[in-house]
């Protein structure tokens, strides 16, 4: 067995290398300490099971073959992993880019000094030409960028921004990505925060509270995107709109949604733009619209916007597997398999009595416990949504509550379940596997 494993108090970049790792180690597990920083937290709450990591409890040491550490150098930094320091038939390899010189002492190692220690794992997967899925381009990107400020701080590297490139290349999505990256605030852009808060003019339709704003820049801003992401929290609006005036040729409109009734991408694709339901943006030639034109126009377009887009029940998998409360754990097991799912519901689809999820059946462990019916180990406190419910409100309760399986109920019966993959799969625009 290899695994992964990176400091605690992960932040991007050690997961980011974390997960390049699992995929320039075919067969390996990445191992992410339970302390990891907030950010992370937030960001592996609906994207943990998208990628092939657990936590070092998990592990059973004494098949660890060979120890992958990423993004430090140094023992006391990793999590759970004395017992594999004292192994003698242990290969290691090291990637990092801090020199500290520390005490792991690794058979092999890439060590350098970049802005990203995932930045050396990205010139690897570049150099074997490997195709990344904009999922993980995404979260390698958010790495990178955390730890060289968005490419902006003095220990940037030319390779860094090299493997920016490939990322983006690759369909990295820098709307996701400012959702997860607290941008370090510098001087200009308080201001334009301030030129913003003084400016706002709010419409209010639809029980929507939207603020829009036109605003004319001196000089080229970084990170203008989460500012607008900032502003919209700040006002407590529930969208906003901000139109940067950029030169006499052209201007680029910022979208900001918090509800799912306001759909920023598709009001932004009328004027040549895009972007997801929660955030978007667009690029307009003055020839087209005037600033003042094309605020009247989005106004407009906020109007006419329905609630379109896809509901719970185009994403949900249905048939649902459920199961009588007494049903052995072997076959809960063997169901899984089988079926290629992660969770199963207890009850009959007018009485649900529990959900049993793959997670759950790591609370086995002895031979015997396999014939215990299933309700000696599901979870009686279920979540469940209605079908007409929109993706995101969907991830909101998978955040809040901390469930990665939501049955779907309509008129009293369980007709479809929706899982973490299927909102990722829905964000991303990957294909079901
Ligand atoms: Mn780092």
């Amino acid at each position: 067995m290899q695994i992964i494993t990176t400091h605690k108090n992960t932040d991007f970049d050690a997961l980011a290398s974390v997960i390049a790792g699992t995929m320039l180690y075919p067969g390996s597990v990445g191992v992410v300490p339970k302390s990891v920083n907030t950010n992370v937290a937030k960001f592996l709450s609906t994207h943990k099971t998208a990628f092939n990591i657990v936590l070092p409890k998990e592990i059973d040491h004494a098949k660890v073959r060979r120890l992958i550490v990423v993004d430090t150098d140094q023992w006391r930094r990793l999590e759970h992993m004395e017992r594999l320091r004292k192994r003698t038939d242990l290969e290691i390899i090291l990637w990092d880019h801090h020199q500290n010189g520390g005490d792991i002492d690794a058979d092999w190692r890439c060590q350098e000094n970049v802005g990203a220690t995932v930045t050396l794992l990205i010139r690897e997967m570049k150099r074997r030409e490997m195709e990344l899925n904009p999922l993980f381009s995404t979260v390698l990107l958010i790495g990178l960028y955390e730890d060289t400020g968005h490419l902006s701080y003095p220990s940037t590297k030319p390779e860094d921004a090299a493997a920016a490139a490939y990322l983006l290349e690759n369909g990295a999505d820098l709307n996701v990505a400012s959702v997860f990256l607290n941008p370090p605030y510098e001087e200009g852009q308080r201001d334009i925060l301030f030129m913003m808060m003084q400016e706002t003019e709010k419409v209010v339709h639809n029980n929507c509270t939207i603020g829009i704003n036109i605003l004319k820049l001196k000089q080229k801003v970084p990170m203008l995107a989460s500012i607008v992401s900032t502003y919209r929290k700040i006002i407590s609006a529930d969208a906003v709109f901000i139109i940067f005036v950029n030169d006499e040729k052209s201007c680029t409109v910022i979208g900001r949604s918090g509800v799912n009734r306001i759909d920023i991408g598709g009001i932004l694709k009328r004027f040549g733009g895009g972007g997801h339901p929660a955030a978007g943006s667009a690029t307009v030639k003055t020839t087209d619209y005037s600033p003042r034109k094309l605020k009247a126009k989005i106004i407009e377009a906020l109007k006419e916007n329905r609630v379109g887009g896809a509901t719970i029940a185009d994403l949900m998998s249905f048939p649902v597997t459920i199961v009588p409360a007494d049903t052995p754990m072997s076959t809960i097991r063997d169901l899984m398999q089988e079926k290629k799912i992660r969770g199963i519901l207890v009850g009959d689809e007018y009485n649900l009595e529990g959900i049993i999820v793959l997670w759950d059946l790591k609370k086995l462990k002895w031979e015997k416990h396999w014939s215990r019916p299933v309700k000696a180990y599901m979870a009686r406190k279920i979540s469940t949504i209605p079908p007409d419910l929109q993706p995101s409100q969907a991830a909101q309760l998978m955040v809040k509550e901390n469930i990665g399986h939501l049955p779907v109920v309509y008129e009293g019966k369980v007709i479809g379940i929706v899982t973490r993959t299927d909102i990722l799969t829905y964000f991303y625009g990957l294909l079901p596997e």
